[in-house]
């Protein structure tokens, strides 16, 4: 056995989302987010599940940093939710949130885990989408001030800041596929949406240094590798299409200050375009501290000669192995993604701060053997080894989730966590997944 060890300043962590895991939707001022309207619209979650209640965790914030203390990780990802800072979106501030949100600071930090804070994973308010939401440019002006506030509040405290999380869910698979609040169907809003949201991160990087906030600033766009079936010109080109609407559409602005040719034709030929204001592009490319990246899956991808459409017609073959929630397991691309953002973007230094899996494992008499998360744990992390021996300027990574959750449209039926939350009783369970990422942070490696 080798023993596969990373390097001393590497640090460990896990990541969650506010109204995932924080339940308590109408408390201390909060006003709905769109996910509140989405999942009470019938038809839209599985189940008919909402994050009314989730895991509880604005009730339970000890027993949670109690947990992560255990853990033995060094870093927590969550999110603020807008709704309960700045409860109509713009206007009046709400205290009591941001009380809420320093107080777990406070406690993470005396615990000695570092908090990494999320301004926007998704909980648009829903005043706001009743004005149009992120198609409308006066939302970015809306999120820069809700920024602000919380710079405000936590400068000194938090010194980990990403702006957005996950810009390809928040605008193409909610406006375009779907699936996601606030449930639109349109290519075109989601192109106005993402370019908004790029916008609303450029000027927010803008502000926190203006405002001379103390620690870095960052984004998480999530990755996937898609890899050609075979060396068919086609193949490669299709490929190559995907990669760049889904990896290069939301780092390339952000990183170089253009969209991605390619794409942007291949948007234009079906008549959709990029709506552009003079100076958007060099807003949006203010440099940024580091970038945080989430990577789950990939896949090969075969040009479909009858396909019409980049999102839901391509021919994608694979033999992959699967998650509990379909998803290829795919190591390799881990390794791909990071290793071409390198060389594509340059050694900007790099957090993961999203990779996990969605495997159903039983409670038995307190305890939980999700064997299977480890073994997909260890191939990632094995591979983000071997991007870091291949220069990737990787700093930490971060699992997720903490603890099983709301999964947005499946509701809580796809669990990801380290930790078994039984949605009846609120009881967490350490599962057979947390000890093994306990020994892997605290001996800062693994056997392989
Ligand atoms: O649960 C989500 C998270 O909110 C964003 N990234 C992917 C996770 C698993 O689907």
């Amino acid at each position: 056995m080798t023993f596969v060890k990373f390097p001393d300043d590497f640090q460990w962590g896990t990541a969650t989302a506010a109204y995932q895991i924080e339940g308590a939707f109408d408390e201390d001022g909060r006003a709905p987010s769109i996910w509140d309207t989405f999942s009470k619209t019938p038809g839209k979650v599985l189940n008919g599940d909402t994050g009314d209640i989730a895991c509880d965790s604005y009730h339970r914030v000890d027993d949670d940093v109690r947990l992560l203390k255990e853990l033995g990780v060094k870093m927590y990802r969550f999110s603020i939710a807008w709704p309960r800072v700045i409860p109509q979106g713009a206007g009046e501030v709400n205290p009591v949130g941001l009380d809420y949100y320093e107080e777990l600071v406070d406690k993470l930090l005396a615990n000695g885990i570092e908090p990494f804070l999320t301004l926007y994973h998704w909980d648009l308010p829903q005043a706001l989408q009743d004005q149009g939401g992120w198609e409308n440019r006066a939302t970015i002006d809306a999120f820069v001030t809700y920024a602000e506030t919380v710079f405000q509040r936590l400068n000194g405290k938090v010194k980990k800041w990403l702006t957005l999380n996950e810009p390809w869910c928040i605008s193409i698979l909610s406006n375009y596929i779907g699936a996601h609040a606030p449930g639109k169907q349109d290519l075109q809003a989601a192109l106005d949406v993402a370019h908004h949201i790029l916008v609303a991160h450029g000027k927010t990087v803008e502000r926190f240094r203006e405002l001379g906030i103390v620690g870095e600033i960052g984004y998480a766009p999530n990755t996937e590798w898609n890899e050609p079936y075979s060396s068919h010109p086609d193949d490669v080109r299709t490929a190559a299409l995907r990669n760049g609407a889904f990896n290069e559409w939301f780092l390339s602005p952000v990183l170089k200050g253009t969209y991605p040719e390619h794409v942007k034709r291949w948007y234009a030929d079906k008549g959709y375009t990029v709506k552009i204001q003079p100076g958007d592009m060099e807003i949006i490319s203010r440099p940024i501290d580091f970038l945080g990246i989430n990577y789950y899956t990939g896949t090969l991808v075969k040009y479909n000669p009858g396909a019409g459409d980049l999102y839901d017609s391509l021919d994608i073959r694979s033999g992959f192995e699967k998650t509990d929630f379909d998803w290829n397991i795919y190591p390799e691309g881990f390794y791909n993604v990071l290793t071409w953002m390198t060389s594509e973007y340059g050694a900007l230094p790099i957090y993961i701060t999203e990779n996990g899996a969605c495997y159903e494992a039983k409670n038995v008499n307190g305890e939980v053997n999700d064997a299977n998360r480890i073994s997909f744990l260890h191939k990632h992390i094995l591979a983000l080894h071997r991007a870091l021996e291949s220069g990737v300027n990787l700093k930490g990574y971060m699992v997720w989730s903490l603890m099983d959750n709301f999964e947005w449209a499946f509701g809580y039926s796809k669990p990801f966590g380290l930790i078994d939350v039984n949605f009846q009783t609120l009881e967490r369970t350490p599962k057979a997944s947390y000890y093994w990422y306990n020994q892997l942070a605290v001996r800062n490696g693994l056997e392989v």
